[in-house]
């Protein structure tokens, strides 16, 4: 069941929280196992994670399963399959995943392969490094039995023709915004709920082991090469498995200057609860650039290692999907701007 109006009981009831002496405050009733995940489409990974997590599986399963959903959903245009291209017409994909021990690896700018979440796990699992990209991970992935396809749909291919008619084909620093404040009423950001491109996965099994993962097609019409937080171990995800873990969608650049989903974890480790985190967080970007930090969006999400979990985005429109065995809803974030 959808529960628009989660935050009505909950968040109203919350202390003052002073900005100097963080004040653990509970954003949820805890659970075990459970999984979350950004904007609306994450339900839908939810509940196939969650056949995993109820058969008292592992949390990093929970999140690989989960993320194939999304990548392989032809509508949602902007992760995987489907997913928009660049500039060139290149559907280049990035993807990461880790474990409660550290484990990680990551495939960057990787083409023609539906699924970078399982590529990314198998960096993990199969090399001693972290990151493939390019060609060298659409080569490893080939090797590793992943099938080349085709990721460009007719649908993504006459988007990014009619963004060519406007565009200016010259690399331009904060395109995406630019293309935007040419519309300023219609409150589109980049990364904005109309925009949206990112799946980032928590879950915590029942073991008490927690995962993430993180899956997108970037930004739409980047640069050809361009790679945003998503993959980038600090930046889009970070797991600690004796404090928690963080994810992040919106605008990469700006998150992966303050390694954010790192620092979220990083302030939860101080005693924050996983909302109190990504706030602080959220609050830090608007401070270092508060012009730019009206143009875009950039939402956290967080779990801690007893299953409290929390949010928090720059503009209104970020939510997220919850599912454990007490809940299945979808959850407004809460903003900075309002
Ligand atoms: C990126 N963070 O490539 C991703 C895009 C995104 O909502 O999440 N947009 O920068």
């Amino acid at each position: 069941m959808i529960r628009r109006d989660f935050l009505k009981n909950s968040l109203l009831s919350l202390p003052v929280i002073s900005s100097v002496t963080p004040e653990p405050i509970q954003s949820n009733k805890p659970a075990k196992p459970i999984i979350i995940s950004t904007w609306d489409f994450g339900r839908a990974a939810n509940a196939e994670g969650w056949k995993v997590l109820a058969a008292n599986g592992r949390a990093l399963d929970a999140i690989e399963k989960g993320a194939r959903v999304t990548e392989a959903d032809e509508s949602n245009k902007t992760v995987g399959y489907g997913g928009y291209p660049d500039r060139d017409g290149r559907v280049t994909l990035d993807a990461c995943i880790m474990d409660e021990k550290g484990n990680c690896g990551a495939v960057m700018c990787l083409e023609y392969i539906k699924h970078p979440i399982s590529v990314a796990r198998m960096v993990m699992e199969k090399t001693p490094h972290v990151i493939l990209v390019g060609d060298g991970a659409l080569q490893f992935a080939l090797a590793n039995g992943f099938k080349k396809e085709n990721l460009l749909t007719p649908d993504s291919e006459e988007a990014w023709k009619n963004w060519l008619k406007k565009a200016n084909y010259e690399p331009v620093m904060n395109i995406e915004n630019k293309q935007y404040q040419q519309q300023p009423d219609t409150g589109m950001f980049p990364g904005s709920i109309d925009n949206h491109d990112t799946i980032g996965m928590l879950a915590l099994d029942a073991h008490g082991n927690l995962s993430g993962g993180c899956t997108t097609s970037g930004m739409a019409f980047k640069m050809h090469g361009r790679v945003g937080d998503s993959p980038v171990i600090g930046a889009g995800l970070f797991v600690d498995g004796e404090i928690g873990a963080a994810t992040s969608t919106g605008v990469g650049e700006e998150v992966i200057r303050c390694v954010g989903s790192h620092l979220v974890v990083e302030y939860m480790r101080q005693g924050n609860s996983p909302r109190e985190a990504c706030k602080k967080v959220v609050e830090r970007i608007a401070k270092r650039d508060p012009e730019k930090a009206k143009k875009i969006q950039i939402g956290f999400l967080a779990i801690d290692k007893v299953g409290n979990y929390g949010a928090y985005a720059l503009q209104k429109g970020f939510s997220y999907a919850v599912k454990s065995a007490n809940e299945e809803i979808v959850i407004p974030g809460e903003s900075y701007f309002n």
